[in-house]
Order: structure tokens, then sequence, then C-alpha cells
């Protein structure tokens, strides 16, 4: 069974995971409709896997006996300034979801939610991924 405070700052978690989906299909609509087929599908492909980060936390809470909550989300910019602002804004992004996902780690073992704190290095190992690559794509356009 979660802990109340592992279950709230899970749920804050699957708000930013989805909030992350919608941010990268917004950046891929953008580029599609600007004639760059190949970032968009880079992107579309971002925001599916960011779904399922979603509906990870989701079935996870669930499991756990807790209750997952589909938020509303914030509208993502639909405009963006260029192709090397838009990588820019993935990565800083990014580095925001890492901070928040480490927040759940240290919930986690504050609560001393072993489970919790072993089932989120999936996305420790993932973050340090998705930075990383992001920041590949960065250095070979500026
Ligand atoms: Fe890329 O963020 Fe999900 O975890």
């Amino acid at each position: 069974m979660l802990t109340k405070k592992v279950e709230e700052i899970c749920n804050r978690q699957i708000e930013r995971e989805g909030f992350s989906s919608n941010l990268y299909l917004a950046m891929a609509s953008w580029a599609e409709t600007k004639g760059m087929a190949g970032i968009a599908a880079w992107l579309y492909a971002q925001s599916e896997e960011e779904r399922v980060h979603m509906l990870k936390f989701i079935r996870y809470v669930n499991e756990r006996g807790g209750s997952a909550i589909v938020p509303e989300f914030k509208k993502p910019p639909v405009k963006y300034k260029g192709i090397p602002e838009l990588f820019a804004e993935v990565l800083k992004h990014e580095k925001c979801i890492t901070a928040s996902i480490s927040e759940v780690l240290e919930a986690a073992i504050a609560e001393k939610d072993h489970a919790t704190a072993n089932w989120i290095q999936w996305f420790v190992k993932e973050q340090v991924e998705e930075e990383s690559s992001v920041q590949l794509i960065l250095d070979k356009i500026s």
C-alpha cells in the first residue's frame, strides 16, 4: 500500500508525464506544418513514450492500492521560434522531469517505501538516456 505522500507525488508525476506527452505532440504538429517530417516523427515518437510513462505511473499507483488521478493538462505552446530553440526547450523540460523523478525517489526513501524506490529506478535510467539523446541532437544542430 502506498503512503499518502507517495501516492500524491506519483499523481503529480502522472500530470507531468501527460503534459510532456502533450508538449511533444504540440511540437510535433508544429514541426509537421513547417514541412519538417523527420523532426515531427521524432517528436511524435517522444510524445508516445511520455504517454507510456504516464500509463506506467497510473498502473503502478492503482496496483499499490492507491487511486491514480487523470488530471487536466495545461495547454502547450502552439508556436515555436525555430528548431534549435525547440530542442533547447525539450532539454530544459527533460531536466525538470529528471528533478521531478528524483523527488519521487526521495519521497519513497523518506517513507521507507522500498518497492517504489526500486520501481522508480527505471525512470531514473530513462531520464539519463533521454537527456543524452536530446543533448546529442542539440550538439549536431548548433
Ligand atoms: Fe522524458 O520524461 Fe517521462 O519520464
